[in-house]
């Protein structure tokens, strides 16, 4: 065993090694590259957030406050840094969240000194998770994030929680103001706020459900027009993408970050949750909707657009990729920042032109095995015929 200097002498190396190793791009299916190695873990968190650093205090150096998992991060370019607001949770199962920035958006991503502390509303939440980050039209940042709380009308059943949808919103991402939870007839999360006003409204996309796990009666994705943001109430919503038998949304669904606005529309990154024998599967998808009507589908493509591989099947939930975060560059290029099991945060980078040119060219899913055929055979002939 090491003594104290030589094993803080030790850390300190290794997680520097960690925060400075490069990432590098892997050739894949041509409609976005994923990286080599994950951009956040739980081993990414500050020496000073898990190792009480006095001697008098701490002879051995244990580590004190252990933290699990970096997941699931809202993502936005801030004073020319890739920025990510990420899911942590601790040993305990708490999450927090906690800023990391990037020079590049793939890799050296380091922590801010201090996790975000979030001012409460209401009853004080249990956990807090998944926060989309919106640059609103009216100067704020917003942030909207899943708030669970013990529901006390189940008394007898200890696992009983409720969702809601809890706002706050800042100008420099460290000073954070909360504001009322999003008031809906329903549960709610997944919730996020479109970066423009809509008929002079503020537009939520939402996911409306029965209970904190089942999204029961709620169709899928949901939209909503509210006055504002300081008190906003959900009075009419309507689903604009729905759920659907033996598809990969079939279970649920839930909006990704908020669109990113292209030439031929609003492109959205969502996740689609499928039941199957292992449990839920959670896999991204993609789709847009015009840009006179934000809530008016134009195009769907078919099956999902990424989903787990290798060692991303494997973490605490098995089998989940979930997204609540990119960054699109002026030059084009997007940053899709997506968390794998529920345990650690990667990056994959397309452009905005082949993430367009796949919505409008991946063939719809026809809703049975005889159309996927028929469009598989389209494509065998097209190419036959050319010669290819
Ligand atoms: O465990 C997978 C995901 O489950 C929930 O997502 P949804 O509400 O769509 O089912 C969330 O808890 C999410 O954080 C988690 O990654």
């Amino acid at each position: 065993m090491m003594n104290f200097e030589e094993r803080l002498t030790w850390l300190r190396a290794y997680h520097q090694r960690l925060l400075e190793r490069p990432n590098a791009p892997i050739e894949g299916n041509g409609i976005y590259e994923r990286y080599e190695h994950p951009v956040l873990t739980a081993e990414h968190a500050p020496l000073t957030w898990r190792y009480d650093l006095d001697p008098k205090t701490n002879p051995y150096l244990m580590e004190r406050i252990g933290i699990h998992a970096v997941l699931n991060a809202g993502a936005i370019k801030w004073n020319g840094k890739y920025v990510v607001v990420a899911r942590v949770e601790g040993a305990d199962r708490k999450s927090f969240f906690a800023v990391a920035e990037s020079p590049n958006g793939v890799d050296h991503f380091q922590f801010w000194p201090h996790p975000i502390t979030m001012p409460e509303y209401g009853e004080p939440a249990t956990n807090v998770y998944d926060m989309r980050l919106t640059a609103h039209e009216d100067g704020w940042i917003y942030g909207i994030f899943c708030v669970e709380r013990k529901d006390h009308s189940a008394p007898g059943d200890l696992s009983a929680a409720t969702a809601a949808a809890g706002v706050a919103r800042t100008k420099d991402l460290v000073h954070w103001e909360r504001l009322s939870d999003i008031r809906s007839g329903s549960q709610q999360r997944n919730v996020v706020l479109h970066p423009e006003f809509v008929d002079g409204k503020y537009a939520l996309y939402t996911r409306p459900q029965d209970g904190f796990i089942d999204a029961g009666n709620g169709g899928g994705i949901g939209w909503a027009l509210v006055d504002n943001m300081e008190n906003a109430v959900i009075t009419e919503e309507k689903i604009i993408n729905c759920r659907r038998y033996h598809t990969i949304r079939e279970v649920k669904n839930g909006e990704g970050p908020h669109p990113i606005k292209t030439d031929k529309g609003w492109l959205h990154l969502a996740h689609g949750v499928r039941g199957c024998a292992s449990g839920l599967r959670y896999v991204l998808y993609l789709y847009m909707t015009s840009l006179e009507d934000p809530s008016k589908v134009i195009a769907e493509p078919g099956g999902f657009f990424m989903a787990p591989e290798g060692d991303e099947y494997v973490g605490d939930v098995m089998n989940v990729l979930f997204a609540n975060g990119w960054i699109c560059d002026p030059d084009g290029k997007v940053f899709i920042y997506y968390a794998s099991s529920d345990t650690r945060l990667h990056v994959a980078t397309s452009t905005v032109d082949r993430l367009v040119d796949y919505c409008l060219n991946t063939p719809a899913d026809g809703f049975r095995t005889g159309l996927s055929v028929e469009a598989l055979n389209a494509l065998i002939d097209r190419n036959l015929r050319e010669g290819k």
